[in-house]
């Protein structure tokens, strides 16, 4: 349950977070697992990212690394952590229903690695409401990319998408982001979760560290009584 303090930060800002939720232990299982599932090699739907429009010579780190999605259809840890009451209850807290998972998701962004494009989760994800739960599994600061968040942007409803700058985004989409929006950047330790509603507007730089990673394993959620919105659902 969310304390009155917290409700009142959903509110005004669309995001909260809560330190040390999962214990060191639990994260270095988390990592791990994890990691052992990338070293197994290629899952459906993993996604290294769109190529970047002026092209490197470089390597890309995500080839290596991809992003997994919906690991819970073949994972069973998977499906543990995101039904842990730990992140289910705060979630349905911030819908005002109760959470029904919709998608996992699993960024190493390793060092180098680019960012995310700014954007509403409802850009993607159309029904609504929907709330994420995302938890570091590393120390997340400015360095290894971590999440920027626009306060209060919950409040201006959904909004227009643009083409994404994919020199620095591994996505090609973005929401187009109104003059005055004021962001917050967030330092995040492992174990600590972030809960952000759908029409938040957030995004993360690149991993500009050379030895870093920036893991965070990631559930978003619907409402029991959530509605479509007009367009296609993408897992994103
Ligand atoms: O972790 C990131 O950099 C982006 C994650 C994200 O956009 C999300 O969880 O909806």
């Amino acid at each position: 349950m969310l304390s009155r303090e917290e409700r009142d930060r959903v509110e005004e800002f669309g995001f909260l977070i809560r330190k040390a939720v999962f214990d060191q232990a639990e994260i270095a299982e988390m990592i791990d697992h994890y990691m052992a599932i990338n070293a197994e090699g290629s899952h459906p739907g993993d996604f290294a990212g769109v190529p970047s429009k002026s092209g490197s010579d470089q390597p890309d780190p995500l080839q290596k690394y991809p992003r997994l999605i919906q690991m819970h259809h073949y994972d069973e840890k998977t499906r543990a952590w995101m039904n842990d009451p730990r992140l289910v209850e705060p979630v349905s807290d911030v819908l005002g229903q109760r959470a029904v998972l919709i998608q996992t998701m699993l960024y190493f962004k390793p060092p180098g690695a680019r960012g995310q494009s700014f954007h509403q989760d409802n850009l993607y994800l159309r029904t609504t409401p929907i709330a994420a739960a995302w938890v570091a599994l590393d120390r997340a600061d400015e360095e290894n990319g971590s999440m920027l968040m626009a306060s209060g942007s919950h409040k201006l409803g959904l909004l227009e998408r643009e083409e994404a700058d994919t020199d620095w985004s591994f996505t090609s989409d973005a929401t187009k982001v109104p003059a005055g929006v004021e962001w917050t950047p967030t330092a995040l330790d492992p174990g600590d979760v972030l809960f952000f509603g759908g029409l938040v507007i957030h995004g993360s730089y690149p991993n500009r560290t050379k030895d870093r990673f920036r893991r965070s394993f990631i559930c978003h959620y619907e409402g029991e009584h959530a509605t479509k919105l007009s367009g296609e659902s993408q897992l994103h």
